[in-house]
Parts: C-alpha cells; sequence; structure tokens
C-alpha cells in the first residue's frame, strides 16, 4: 500500500451542480444536460480538468447546471472565450454549449473561424430553429414558412446549413444527435471530445413552448445510413441532401489542431507595449 488512494470515477451524477434547471418542463435541454455528464463519466474526467463555456440563451445556461469551472459570457461570443481559455490551458477539456441564436446569429462568425482554427474544442449547439429564451423570434435554421406572431407568413429567408458551413471551414469532427435519445448523444459527445480539434456536434433539442410541433422529431430522427466518413466533400453531399433528421457521426478528420507555443517564447503584454512605445 503506498497510502495514495486511487481516484474514485466520477459517476455523471457528481458532473450535476446543485442549481435546478429552470427550463421549461418537456424542454430537450434537460436531455442534453444528461448527455454531457454522461460522457464526461464515459471518458473518466474529473471535474477539476473541464470547463463549460457558453454565450446566453435558455440552452447557455448549461455551465451553471454542470460542477466543473463555467463561464456564462456574452450572447454570440463563448467560441471567442473558450479558444482563448483552451490556447491558455491545454490540459483542460474545453465544451462549448450554445442556440441556433447564440451560435449562428450574432456568434456566426466566430463558428466559421473556430471550425478554421481547429483549437481543440467540442462545439454543440442545442438548435430548436427558434430563440427561445427572448420568446420567439426566428432564427437562421428556422424554417422559411414558419408562421408566427412574431414572424407572420414566415421569414421567407433560406436556412443556414450549419453542418455544411463548418466542413466548408475546416472543422475536424462533424456529428448530428438528438436529445430524446441521451445514450446515443452522450456516445457522440464522448466522441467528439475524443477526437482531437474542433469538433461540431448539431443537437436537435425541441423548444416546446415556442415550437411545440418539434415534440414530433422522435418520429422523424434515424441513424444515419452509412458509418462516418473522412471524405469532407462526400459528407457535404451527404449531409445536404439527407432532410436534416439523419443522427450519428457524420464526419471524422485528421487535421491537426492548432497550438501555438505560448511557454518561454510569449512575450509578456508589458514587454510588446515597450517594443511599440512611441
Ligand atoms: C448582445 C445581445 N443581443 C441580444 C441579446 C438577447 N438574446 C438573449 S438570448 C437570445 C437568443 C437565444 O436564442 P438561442 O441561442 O437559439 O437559444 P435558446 O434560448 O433557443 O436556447 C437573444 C437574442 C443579448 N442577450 N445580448
Ligand atoms: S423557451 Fe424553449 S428552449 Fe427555452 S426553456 Fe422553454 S422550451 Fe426550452
Amino acid at each position: 500500500m503506498t497510502g495514495v488512494a486511487a481516484a474514485v470515477p466520477m459517476t455523471a451524477k457528481d458532473f450535476k451542480s446543485d442549481t435546478k434547471p429552470i427550463w421549461c418542463p418537456g424542454c430537450g435541454d434537460y436531455s442534453v444536460l444528461s448527455s454531457i455528464t454522461k460522457a464526461f463519466a464515459m471518458l473518466e474526467l474529473r471535474s477539476q480538468n473541464v470547463a463549460v463555456v457558453s454565450g446566453i440563451g435558455c440552452s447557455s445556461r448549461i455551465p451553471a447546471y454542470t460542477k466543473c469551472y463555467g463561464f456564462h459570457g456574452v450572447h454570440g461570443r463563448s467560441l471567442a472565450a473558450a479558444t482563448g481559455l483552451k490556447l491558455a490551458r491545454p490540459e483542460l477539456t474545453v465544451l462549448v454549449a450554445s442556440g441556433d441564436g447564440d451560435g449562428y446569429s450574432i456568434g456566426g462568425n466566430h463558428f466559421l473561424h473556430a471550425c478554421r482554427r481547429n483549437v481543440d474544442l467540442t462545439y454543440i449547439v442545442m438548435d430548436n430553429h427558434v430563440y427561445g429564451m427572448t420568446k420567439g423570434q426566428p432564427s437562421p435554421t428556422t424554417e422559411p414558412d414558419w408562421d408566427s406572431k412574431l414572424s407572420p407568413g414566415g421569414t421567407g429567408l433560406r436556412t443556414f446549413h450549419p453542418l455544411v458551413i463548418a466542413l466548408a471551414a475546416g472543422a475536424n469532427f462533424v456529428a448530428r444527435a438528438f436529445s430524446g435519445d441521451p445514450n446515443g448523444t452522450a456516445s457522440i459527445i464522448a466522441e467528439a471530445i475524443r477526437t482531437p480539434g474542433f469538433s461540431f456536434v448539431e443537437i436537435l433539442s425541441p423548444c416546446v413552448t415556442f415550437r411545440p410541433e418539434q415534440r414530433e422529431w422522435k418520429t422523424k430522427v434515424r441513424a444515419a445510413p452509412v458509418q462516418a466518413t473522412d471524405d469532407a466533400a462526400k459528407a457535404a453531399r451527404r449531409i445536404m441532401t439527407d432532410d436534416g433528421f439523419n443522427v450519428g457521426v457524420l464526419y471524422k478528420g485528421a487535421r491537426k489542431p492548432y497550438q501555438p507555443d505560448i511557454g518561454k517564447g510569449t512575450k509578456r503584454p508589458a514587454d510588446l507595449e515597450q517594443e511599440f512605445a512611441l
């Protein structure tokens, strides 16, 4: 006996905080929270080595409900904060949680460049095709003919296609999951975390309050009929031609993550200031 107790693996429950979620009853985000904590437990992570970063929205409440380091940031800026954190503390597992409004409207530009940079982050977007927190405005993934008080007759606008855009911009891992399958979603999140580089997981997560018809998603989703490919063009073609309900890992690449050396060679801000002093 060495006298050093072996670390007891953490369970999914250990990763849940004591803060009670205030989502509407039936919201898909409850299951996504369970999937995240299950994935952490599956990977035998420890909460002191994990950070969950978000922006603003119902979905972005996730960090408060997990027992890890957390940052509930500014609307649309979760990826900027997470990128800085991961570069400064590469030993941390960094999971970024967002919604379709947060991630694709105000945060759309950060999404493109996060894919391009390929920093080792896992980015999950709880997509409910609506702004839930601010009471039902259409988002970039809202169907053009979705009729609502705030969009009478529908917006008529073409929808944003996040998975294909992620592929084109350089994401190294692309998957789709459904909140109604918490175990399947947990496995996908775990694989996303395990895969080096920028991993993007679109999670169909119904907003039962503003899009009650999304309860029907459970009858529409199915496992993707083919295995993940490492050919981005093939993956893009498949995703462009499916109906948005094929679930699973769709693309897995082998791009080297971006991790600059921020060790000894890095200048301190004060030294840089001196160099540029007039
Ligand atoms: C800079 C800024 N602009 C707008 C808002 C208002 N706002 C808060 S959440 C939100 C949209 C949330 O929608 P989504 O990201 O889809 O998340 P959901 O609530 O559906 O999970 C908006 C527009 C804000 N908080 N900050
Ligand atoms: S408004 Fe929609 S997304 Fe927000 S908690 Fe309620 S059901 Fe969930």
